[in-house]
């Protein structure tokens, strides 16, 4: 997409825009509080399928995350294949059974007492659809020749979160699985070296008897993750 010859700088007026009165901002900000409170990472999972489309959509919006430079450093393989998500789930857990056997060491165990995770990953075969999130450290101009790219981990970690309120919106929950090292993905998938695995998101409809870890419902009071400095309001005129 991106070609060697330069791009010049060029302002378009500001596309898409639209001005809400402070009362809609209030109601609208709350309306989407209160809808993503309801999202919660979840572990078990229904089989019903979930139709392309849907992720489709939810990894188009991913692809409208600011990046560094507009780079747009990610990839994203969906996979519904059976026989790719069995291989997916048996390499996963090679490497969870070294991670839960000790090599997370003590601390870390300990952190994830409360959740209840081991090194069983059935949900990355139940769940219909697997997205692998890739990060690539340098992109290709139409010519293949390479240029850097910039804030990658903040650049995906953003699409990520963009993709997640996505399948939520969608009625769709997800869980985040980051097996160490993923460099197995590079492989399964066809990837090339330049993109680093950064996690697995399987997606789907819950199972019925879905649970979340009680300490999940523990969030941070305002208080505690915000400060604000505020000033006197500028004037509007
Ligand atoms: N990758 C492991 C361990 C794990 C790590 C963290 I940090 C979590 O929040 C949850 C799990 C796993 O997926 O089980």
């Amino acid at each position: 997409m991106f070609s060697r010859k330069n791009l010049p700088h060029e302002p378009l007026p500001l596309p898409d825009r639209f001005a809400l009165s402070d009362d809609e901002m209030r109601a609208r900000v709350e309306a989407f509080f209160e809808h993503m409170k309801k999202r919660h990472s979840v572990r078990d999972f229904s089989p019903r399928p979930v139709p392309r489309a849907v992720i489709e959509t939810a990894v188009a919006t991913a692809g409208r995350a600011p990046s560094g430079a507009n780079h747009q450093p990610w990839f994203f393989a969906a996979i519904s294949d059976p026989a790719l998500k069995a291989r997916i789930r048996a390499e996963a857990e090679e490497e969870e059974k070294r991670f839960y056997d000790g090599a997370a060491g003590d601390e870390w165990l300990k952190a994830l007492e409360p959740l209840g995770t081991d090194a069983a990953k059935p949900h990355l075969e139940i769940a219909p659809w697997l997205i692998v999130i890739f990060a690539q450290r340098w992109g290709a101009f139409d010519d293949g020749t390479r240029f850097k790219n910039y804030y990658v981990p903040e650049s995906v970690g953003i699409a990520t979160g963009f993709l997640i309120a996505a399948l939520h919106q969608a009625g769709l929950a997800c869980l985040t699985h980051t097996p160490n090292p993923m460099r197995f993905l590079n492989g399964v998938l066809g990837r090339p070296a330049s993109e680093k695995p950064v996690m697995i998101l399987a997606v789907g409809h819950p199972a019925d008897h879905a649970t979340v870890p009680a300490v999940a419902k523990l969030k941070k009071p305002l208080d505690e993750i915000l400060a604000v400095h505020e000033g006197a309001p500028a004037r509007a005129d």
